[in-house]
C-alpha cells in the first residue's frame, strides 16, 4: 500500500514536471541586433519527450521506476505549418546514438511543443540504414509532403577494425498526413550526400534538388559547395547532372563545408535561403548558419550573398554532445510573414528564432558582401563609417 503510494507519488511527480516544462512560457530576449529575436528557452530538448517513452510506468515490471529508455538529445528537425500548428520533426537521439524522428506539435511556434504520442516509424530501403536523421521537409506543388533526410550506413569496404566508416545518402518518403510514411528509394548519386533538399515547386517540369556531393563520409572534398540537380522521376530519383551554385571560399565561413538547411522561401525579390558552414580550427569544426539569395526566374543564380554570418552560437548554445554547433534545418513561413527558425545549437537542443520575410530579404541585400581579404572588409567598414559620419554631421548628432 505503502510502496504503491510513494510510486503514485514519484509517477505525478514525474508527469507534473514534465507538463511544467511543457507548458512554460518562452521569452523573447530583449536585445537583439535588428535581424532576428532569440529567445530565452530551447523549445525542444530531450526532457520534453514523453515520461512514457522513457519509463516502464508498471510498478511491478520497473519496481524503482527507472528510466530504461534514455533519450539523448533533440535537434536539427525538419518545420511545417500543419492545420494551423506548428510542427517540427525533430532528430532525437537516444542513448544508443541512435537517432529517429518524431513530431512536436505547438500552438504558437515558440513554446508549448508537445511530442505525439508514437515517434515516426519510417519505413526502411531495401538496404536498411544504421541511422538516419536531419529531414527537411517540403510540401511539393505536386501535393505531396516529402521529407528528404541523412541514410547513414556502414562502408563495408573499410579496413577490418575501422567501425567508424560510413556511408551518407539520401533518403526520400513522402506523405499525406505526416503519419504515414511511404518510402522511396534512397537518391542515386555518384557521390555520398548530405543535406539534400526538395525544392518546392517544380522547373522546367522536373523535381529540383539542392545537394552536397562529397567525396567523403566527413569530407567535402574537392569543388563541392551546395549543388543543384533536376530529377526526372522522384520514385527513382538520380542525380545525372548537378552544378555547384554556392561554392565555398578560403577563409571564410564556409570554408570547409557548407550546406543548404530546409528548402528557400519564395519571396517577390527571389528565393530566400538558409544554410550552414563550416570552418576548422583548433577545437574542431565550427558550425554556423548564413543566408543567400537567388532569382525567381532561375533559382541556381544567386542574387544575394550577404558576408558573414548570419546566426554563430553563443552563451549555453556553444556547448554540448558536439560543441560550437548551430544547424537548421526548419523554418516556417507564416502568413503575415513572421518567419520562425528552428536551429540547434551543439547538437543537444532545438532554439526558435523569429523574424520577418522583410527584414531577411532587406539583410541579404543590404549586408555587404564578403570581399574575402582583410583589405576588403575594411574598406567596407570605412564606407560605412564615412556614410555615418556625413549623417551624423548633418543631423548634429554626437555619438
Ligand atoms: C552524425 C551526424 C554528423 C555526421 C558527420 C554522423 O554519424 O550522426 O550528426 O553530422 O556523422 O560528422
Ligand atoms: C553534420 C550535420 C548534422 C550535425 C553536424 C554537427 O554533418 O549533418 O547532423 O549537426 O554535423 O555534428
Amino acid at each position: 500500500m505503502c510502496h504503491s503510494d510513494s510510486l503514485n507519488n514519484k509517477l505525478s511527480k514525474l508527469f507534473q514536471e514534465h507538463e511544467n516544462l511543457l507548458c512554460r512560457k518562452n521569452i523573447p530576449f530583449e536585445y537583439s541586433n535588428g535581424i532576428f529575436t532569440r529567445y530565452k528557452y530551447p523549445v525542444l530538448t530531450s526532457a520534453h519527450t514523453p515520461v512514457f517513452w522513457r519509463y516502464d510506468l508498471n510498478e511491478e515490471t520497473n519496481p524503482y521506476m527507472m528510466e530504461r529508455i534514455g533519450m539523448n538529445a533533440t535537434l536539427n528537425c525538419g518545420a511545417i505549418k500543419w492545420n494551423g500548428k506548428y510542427l517540427l520533426v525533430a532528430r532525437v537521439e537516444g542513448a544508443d546514438r541512435k537517432s529517429f524522428f518524431a513530431i512536436a506539435e505547438s500552438p504558437n511556434g515558440i513554446d508549448n511543443f508537445r511530442f505525439w504520442d508514437y515517434p515516426i516509424t519510417m519505413p526502411d530501403d531495401i538496404i536498411p540504414a544504421t541511422n538516419i536523421y536531419d529531414m527537411r521537409l517540403t510540401a511539393h506543388e505536386d501535393g505531396w509532403i516529402y521529407g528528404i533526410f541523412c541514410v547513414e550506413r556502414f562502408d563495408t569496404s573499410a579496413p577490418v577494425g575501422n567501425l567508424s566508416a560510413a556511408i551518407a545518402t539520401a533518403g526520400i518518403a513522402r506523405t499525406k498526413d505526416l503519419k504515414t510514411w511511404e518510402r522511396l528509394p534512397d537518391l542515386k548519386s555518384k557521390s555520398q550526400q548530405r543535406n539534400v533538399v526538395l525544392h518546392p515547386e517544380f522547373v522546367d517540369g522536373k523535381y529540383a534538388l539542392y545537394t552536397r556531393p562529397q567525396d567523403g563520409f566527413i569530407d567535402a572534398g574537392t569543388g563541392s559547395g551546395i549543388g543543384w540537380a533536376l530529377i526526372d522521376d522522384i520514385t527513382h530519383a538520380e542525380i545525372k547532372e548537378e552544378k555547384i551554385i554556392d561554392q565555398r571560399y578560403y577563409h571564410t565561413i564556409k570554408e570547409v563545408k557548407n550546406g543548404e538547411g530546409p528548402h528557400p522561401i519564395k519571396t517577390s525579390q527571389g528565393w530566400l535561403h538558409l544554410a550552414h558552414g563550416v570552418r576548422v580550427c583548433a577545437s574542431g569544426l565550427r558550425y554556423v548558419l548564413y543566408m543567400y539569395m537567388t532569382s525567381l526566374d532561375d533559382p541556381t543564380q544567386i542574387i544575394a550573398q550577404p558576408g558573414g554570418y548570419f546566426m554563430a552560437p553563443i552563451g549555453e548554445e556553444r556547448v554540448g554532445d558536439v560543441s560550437n554547433v548551430l544547424f537548421s534545418n526548419g523554418w516556417i513561413a507564416d502568413e503575415d510573414g513572421t518567419v520562425f527558425i528552428y536551429y540547434a545549437s551543439s547538437d543537444t537542443r532545438i532554439h526558435v528564432a523569429t523574424s520577418t520575410i522583410d527584414q531577411l530579404v532587406d539583410y541579404c541585400l543590404n549586408t555587404p558582401v564578403d570581399g574575402l581579404s582583410t583589405s576588403a572588409s575594411v574598406r567596407t567598414l570605412n564606407k560605412l563609417i564615412d556614410k555615418n559620419m556625413d549623417f551624423m554631421k548633418k543631423h548634429n548628432i554626437m555619438p
